[in-house]
């Protein structure tokens, strides 16, 4: 049968194990990892006549190379090349989850959101239209209730179709970075796609954006290309003019407008709930 390899991906404490355990059907200790070592769990089984094959990763807020942890999603997602990354969200810290979303989205691979701790943003009382978010995001939205094992049926469904490219809410989008920033990454882009061998298996905008935020992988993904002087050359280019036009680093332009991209995005999505929690005295 065809194996769909599938990797967790999400912030520390969003139910990424517990879902994990619920579809591995094991009943594991269910913890964090303990900083010292950072490692990954996998587990095999059948679903609807396909193998599963599943990778539980370590927690991170980002997709930076600022800690092990990050460097180590980072490299899974480069070099295991899954099939389909899971974000499994924390429902009630949106704001903060989706912006590894809107890192997924940059490296252009096919990502689904489980958006897990459904049962807290029920009983809060929030509304939140997850079917239009993922309609603007172009990535499908299951709640699910990872301590729990709901919606895990609906997950692997929805895992199925994309993988079989029968989803309809699955198609690529950009960040949009605004005016200015998107012509820099266009340039930049434009150098890649110019002076790279076409056997380089990354997004050239995803690069592009990489290198205006200043990441070291990036660059060395790069610098064994023949040409990569020129790639380097316009980046500097790019970053001075940026930088001198916004007086401010092009690393925290780039993540204040993905924080714009994702308040506008939730502004069209979410409405907190107006019932005031009471203060016990
Ligand atoms: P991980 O760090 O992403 O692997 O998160 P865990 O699976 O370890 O879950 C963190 C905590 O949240 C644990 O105490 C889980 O029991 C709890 N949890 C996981 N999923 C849910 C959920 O959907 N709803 C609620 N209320 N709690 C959950
Ligand atoms: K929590
Ligand atoms: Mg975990």
């Amino acid at each position: 049968s065809k194996t769909i390899n599938i990797a967790l991906v999400g912030n520390p404490n969003a139910g990424k194990t517990s879902i994990f355990n619920h579809l591995a059907g094991a009943r594991e200790h269910v913890g964090n990892y303990s900083g010292v070592t950072v490692d990954s769990k996998n587990a095999k089984f059948k679903y609807k006549g396909y193998t599963i094959n599943i990778t539980d990763l370590p927690g991170t807020y980002s997709l930076t190379a600022y800690t092990p942890e990050e460097v180590f999603v980072r490299r899974f997602i480069h070099e295991q090349n899954p099939d389909i990354v899971i974000n499994v969200i924390d429902s009630s810290n949106l704001e903060r989850n989706l912006y590894l979303t809107t890192q997924l989205i940059d490296m252009d691979i096919r990502v689904i959101v489980a958006l897990n701790m459904y049962d807290e943003l029920l009983e809060k009382g929030d509304r939140f239209d997850y079917t239009m978010m993922g309609k603007l995001l172009g990535i499908p939205f299951v709640p699910t209730v990872g301590s729990k094992g709901k919606g895990l049926d609906r997950l692997l469904d929805t895992t199925i179709n994309v993988y079989a490219e029968k989803d309809k809410v699955t198609r690529h989008i950009h960040v949009n970075y605004g005016e200015e920033i998107e012509k820099s990454i266009l340039s930049i882009q434009n150098e890649i796609k110019k002076n790279t061998a076409i056997t380089i298996n990354y997004s050239s905008r995803y690069l592009a954006i990489k290198l205006l935020e200043k990441d070291k992988v990036a660059d060395k993904i790069l610098r064994n290309e023949p040409n990569y002087q020129e790639i380097r050359n316009q980046t500097d280019r790019e970053v001075s003019r940026l930088e001198n036009l916004f007086h401010e680093d092009t690393e925290t332009l780039i993540t204040d407008a993905k924080y714009g991209f994702i308040a506008g995005a939730l502004k069209e999505t979410f409405k907190e709930s107006s019932h005031k929690k009471r203060l016990v005295t």
